[in-house]
């Protein structure tokens, strides 16, 4: 059954990778699948049509037959739990793959979205530098904590997982602000994840949608 995705037509990011289609185009390609992808414009997602498929009008979602999905994390583990290749067959490693998987969406992913809230809306409040320090320093304090469990290993729990996927996208969005450099061991486990060609497939699929609408092109997925 074809798989359709929901994308932006013009990447914000400027194809840096970062909107969240690419979680789902990641996970399709580790596990084989092919997919279809509709681009959307910003005035198209806020549609009744699209509206239908998500009900807080954003990007991505997920059609394969009568399936409709929205939100990124609850797409990619239907994909780990549909197909082979991102989640272990052992009962308690799977349990263990899904517990980090939640963990870089609710434990990590906040701070690093507040931390973005703070740079692109607040950056004219009064109280701004000590809000972002706050955010920052909350940051530091997970990411400690996860190099010290990381350590030396490839991965979080033994091999890559649906868990390795959500951190390394999660970690990502912190590219660019410095504060990854002070761990050397999370670089590396990112670096990893990114060199991964699943991953860069993803990743130039998701940069063909925007060099083609930055060159006026179209019709590239
Ligand atoms: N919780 C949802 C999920 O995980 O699927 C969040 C979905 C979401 O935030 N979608 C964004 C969206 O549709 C795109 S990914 N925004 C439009 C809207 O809400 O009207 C978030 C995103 C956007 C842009 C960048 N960027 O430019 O770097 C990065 C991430």
């Amino acid at each position: 059954m074809t798989i359709t995705i929901t994308a932006f037509e013009r990447s914000p990011d400027g194809g840096k990778g970062l909107a969240r289609d690419m979680r789902v185009r990641w996970a399709l390609e580790e596990v084989g699948q092919p997919y279809d992808v509709r681009l959307l414009s910003f005035k198209a997602m806020k549609e009744p049509t699209h509206l239908a498929l998500h009900p807080f009008g954003q990007i991505p979602t997920y059609e394969e037959g009568d399936l409709a999905l929205f939100e990124s994390g609850a797409i990619v583990f239907h994909i780990a739990e549909r197909h082979v290749g991102l989640l272990p067959d052992d009962a308690n490693a799977r349990a263990r793959a899904i517990t980090w998987m939640f963990a870089a969406l609710t434990t990590l992913e906040p701070p690093i979205v507040d931390r973005e809230v703070a740079r692109y809306l607040e950056g004219d409040e009064s109280w701004y530098e000590q809000r972002l320090s706050a955010v920052e320093e909350r940051i530091r304090k997970r990411l400690s904590e996860l190099s010290g469990r990381v350590g030396d290993a490839d991965w979080l729990d033994g091999d890559f997982s649906v868990g390795d996927l959500q951190m390394v996208s999660v970690l990502l969005r912190l590219k660019g602000s410095g504060i990854l450099d002070e761990y050397p061991n999370l670089s590396a486990y990112i670096a990893r994840g990114e060199a991964r060609p699943a991953y860069k497939r993803a990743f130039d699929a998701q940069l063909a949608v925007f060099t083609a609408a930055s060159t006026g092109g179209e019709g590239l997925l």
